[in-house]
């Protein structure tokens, strides 16, 4: 063999060996990143039901809540005791509850050592009251908003919100649901005796390292955090006595990343009655409802007698390449809530064909557009600046929004303040399950969307509103912009003495 030969032949071996183990690791990676739950544990904790807040009445009328933010430690585990945080408790929050036209006052106290602040996802209040990150929370500070509650019966929820830290606050525990009531919600025939017949499902991903939640990204994760199994209130592996035909559940993607296709395994319809903002116009039914980062929705399901069902997350073929939907999480699964009906069920009245008219816009009046370009630089390639205002719009007008992901990768897009309508999605009349009131849509890549939103104020043109992504940790890394409702003719002025950073009070 000539010497030339030798030289091929071992470079040749160096070559395939070298292939051989790329594409191994590739393999691994690849088999590894698909994460499911499913059929792989026995659902035997009983499901955690957030206890109604407690309030007092004052003087005025004014229903008046207290809240805590505190460390402490939760046993999600037997005989693991990790470092969590909470509102009144180790982890999670009450559930706060008012109805439309009342006075609320919330006093909120932070007995963390970081500052902090507590955002009314989906309310609509004035800006001041909105807890973003201009209303920062001292550690042993306080911080009391108050307004009026003025839109209709929905599923809302309550979060930190300081810029740069805000996955970090979520994922260790602080969060809690704001269920709002009005005339309507009281009246129809809808489950509605909570924790009996009426769930809160608060969907979270985490992933243990030991003792304590891990909150790491994992390699070609671009969305943020992925937990490897997933939780309801808290509750690993939980599952829920039932003993009514029909239950409501009010899912919440509380997750920081995830996002959920819900359904169940044996493909029963069910129907959805409320998106983020409130009743659809009538139950729309479905097998999949889709929840990214910070929706919600209410779903009634029909349950038979004896039978155990398992509340599922699916794998989401709309959720991008078959790169993103494998690294991204699109392609994983979830056994989240095991429903075990009684033998016999108490009878529900029929769903109504009819909820109700919507009260978000239908665009007709919009007196302008804007264009939201969702990128990972930034949204419009702006990264959030705190002392910057991106947009003004005026008191009492309608306006359409265009917003758009082209960025390779899965986004979602929230607005403070408002409940807004999903005109078009690439050009077409929405889903079903996006024709509710709606404060956060999900885009994957290569998503249009047109919103109407109008904005009945009050105004405040020093007090900025925030809009951004609701993947935590693009939110954090600047994914977010901020706008101001102003008087007609009024300028936004600079946001006043208002940094966000820890260690700086904010009125
Ligand atoms: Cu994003």
């Amino acid at each position: 063999m000539s010497r030339f030969r030798r030289v091929l032949i071992t470079l040749g071996s160096v070559v395939t060996v070298l292939v051989l183990a790329v594409g191994g690791l590739f393999a691994w990676l690849w088999t590894g990143a698909d994460v499911s739950t499913v059929g792989k544990a026995s659902f035997d904790n009983a499901l955690a039901i957030p206890p109604l807040a407690e309030s007092s009445v004052d003087k005025d009328g004014t229903r008046v809540f207290d809240l805590r933010m505190r460390a402490g430690e939760t046993e999600f585990e037997d005989g693991l005791r990790t470092p969590t945080w909470g509102f009144n408790g180790s982890y999670l929050g009450p559930t706060l509850r008012a109805a439309r036209g009342e006075k609320v006052r919330v006093r909120i106290e932070n007995g963390l050592d970081e500052a902090s602040s507590v955002h009314w996802h989906g309310m609509h209040l004035p800006a001041r009251m909105d807890g973003g990150p201009h209303q920062m929370i001292e550690p042993g500070g306080t911080w009391t908003p108050h307004w009026t509650v003025d839109q209709p019966a929905a599923t809302l929820w309550y979060h930190p919100h300081p810029h740069g830290a805000t996955e970090r606050h979520v994922r260790r525990g602080l969060a809690g649901m704001f269920i709002l009531d009005d005339d309507r919600s009281e009246e129809l025939a809808l489950p509605k005796r909570y924790g009996v017949d009426d769930l809160p499902v608060i969907v979270q991903d985490m992933r243990f390292d030991g003792a304590r939640l891990d909150g790491e990204r994992r390699i070609m994760q671009n969305v943020g955090f992925l937990g490897d199994r997933t939780m309801v209130n808290g509750t690993l592996r939980p599952y829920r006595d039932v003993a009514d035909e029909l239950i409501r559940l009010r899912l919440l993607n509380a997750s920081t990343a995830r996002t959920y296709a819900f359904g169940f395994p044996d493909g029963r319809s069910f129907s959805l009655t409320a998106t983020d903002g409130g009743l659809l116009e009538r139950p729309a039914p479905m097998d999949r409802v889709q929840l990214s980062p910070g929706e919600r929705a209410e779903i009634v399901v029909r349950m038979r007698a004896g039978e155990r069902v398992m509340l599922r997350s699916f794998p989401q073929d709309n959720y991008g390449d078959g790169w993103q939907r494998r690294f991204g999480g699109g392609d994983d699964s979830f056994d989240v809530l095991e429903l075990r009906a009684a033998g016999e069920l108490r009878p529900s009245p029929d769903l109504p064909a009819a909820l109700g008219e919507l009260e978000t816009p239908d665009g007709t009046d919009a007196v302008r557009g804007r264009h939201f370009d969702l990128k990972r630089s930034g949204v419009n390639g702006r990264a959030m600046d705190l002392g910057r205002v991106d947009e003004t719009v005026t008191r009492g007008t309608t306006e359409v929004w265009t917003v758009r992901n082209g960025n390779g990768m899965p986004h979602n897009f929230h607005v403070h303040d408002v409940q807004f309508r999903v005109l078009e999605v690439n050009g077409e009349i929405p889903p079903a399950a996006l024709r509710g009131p709606k404060d956060t849509v999900f885009l994957p890549n290569g998503t249009t969307m047109r919103l109407a939103l109008r904005f009945s104020g009050p105004a405040d043109p020093a007090t900025p509103y925030m809009y951004h992504c609701h993947l935590l940790y693009h939110e954090d890394e600047g994914m977010m912009g901020q706008f101001v409702v102003v008087e007609k003719g009024q300028q936004a002025q600079a946001p006043s003495g208002q940094s966000g950073r820890p260690g700086h009070e904010h009125g």
